[in-house]
């Protein structure tokens, strides 16, 4: 099978098709989507492929998968390797895969971060303005792909209504992440793993949820749960989650770059 995953090194979505690949062994080829500086998910070849312009998209011998959740069924069914679905645990599986994706980890994380310094909050709004601006120029340029673009200019907007304005959500987010630790630190309580006795795909999409809690600063949520931190150290120190290339720190040259280009680059 020709595989290639379309990623980005430091993307939430992006880690957990990566880790759930390193999970069943998946040899494939990495594409790296410049989300940020060159914003390369706008490119027109790319929304014909994946038309909400996100990462991550698995392409299967010309069998398009475009959403991380998508492809954790597709990987584990089609991949030899573990059963990381078995039929026997699949409705607490799913339970918990539901819980997670319910969550919206990128309101935390740029809640928080513009909560850290106030020229975050002046660098996520042009952020999102240039995203709003790219969406406009493509329309013009590839009236063919308006629909597309129209429907991104609004999830923009959206954005800024949950992250920037004065009824963001950030409250709720702190709390929810905050109540997923506690379910989690319960669960963990009956079983080795997230959702059953052995290593499955709600496993997979916990350690990237860890994961981000470590980037943003938020490891004390862990760190003050037994059962969790036992968990975190034994999920971080698998094969896979080195094979995965997992981030919990975005080196500071990239940041910089990142928060250059999202300033000034039209
Ligand atoms: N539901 C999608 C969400 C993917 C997503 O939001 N990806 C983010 C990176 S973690 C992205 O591509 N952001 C770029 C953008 O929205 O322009 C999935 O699970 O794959």
């Amino acid at each position: 099978m020709a595989t290639i995953l379309y990623s980005n090194y430091s993307s939430y979505y992006s880690m957990i098709a990566r880790l759930c690949l390193a999970e069943k062994q998946v040899i494939y080829d990495l594409h790296d989507v410049d989300i940020h500086i060159k914003m390369e998910q706008f490119a027109p070849e790319y929304v014909a492929m994946q038309p909400n312009m996100t990462v991550p998209v698995l392409d299967c011998d010309g069998n398009i998968i475009a959403d991380s959740r998508l492809i954790l069924h597709f990987v584990n069914k089609h991949f030899g390797g573990a059963d990381l679905f078995p039929a026997a645990d699949a409705g607490e599986i799913e339970k918990s895969l539901e819980l997670h994706y319910a969550f919206s980890i990128e309101d935390l994380t740029m809640g928080n971060a513009l909560r850290k310094s106030p020229i975050a909050r002046i660098v996520l709004g042009r952020g999102l303005a240039r995203a709003s601006r790219r969406c406009l120029l493509m329309m013009k340029s590839h009236p063919e792909l308006t629909e597309a673009y129209t429907k991104k200019l609004a999830l923009e907007e959206e954005r800024k209504r949950l992250i920037l304005s004065e009824e963001n959500n950030y409250a709720q987010m702190q709390q929810r992440a905050v109540d997923l630790c506690d379910m989690l630190e319960e669960q963990l309580t009956q079983h080795q793993y997230a959702a059953s006795a052995q290593y499955s795909l709600a496993d997979v999409v916990w350690t990237i949820f860890l994961a981000r809690l470590v980037m943003i600063k938020f490891d004390h949520l862990i760190a003050e749960r037994k059962n969790l931190s036992d968990y975190w150290q034994r999920m971080s120190t698998r094969k896979s989650y080195a094979a995965a290339n997992i981030c919990t720190k975005i080196p500071v040259s990239k940041l910089i770059r990142i928060i250059f280009a999202l300033l000034f680059k039209s």
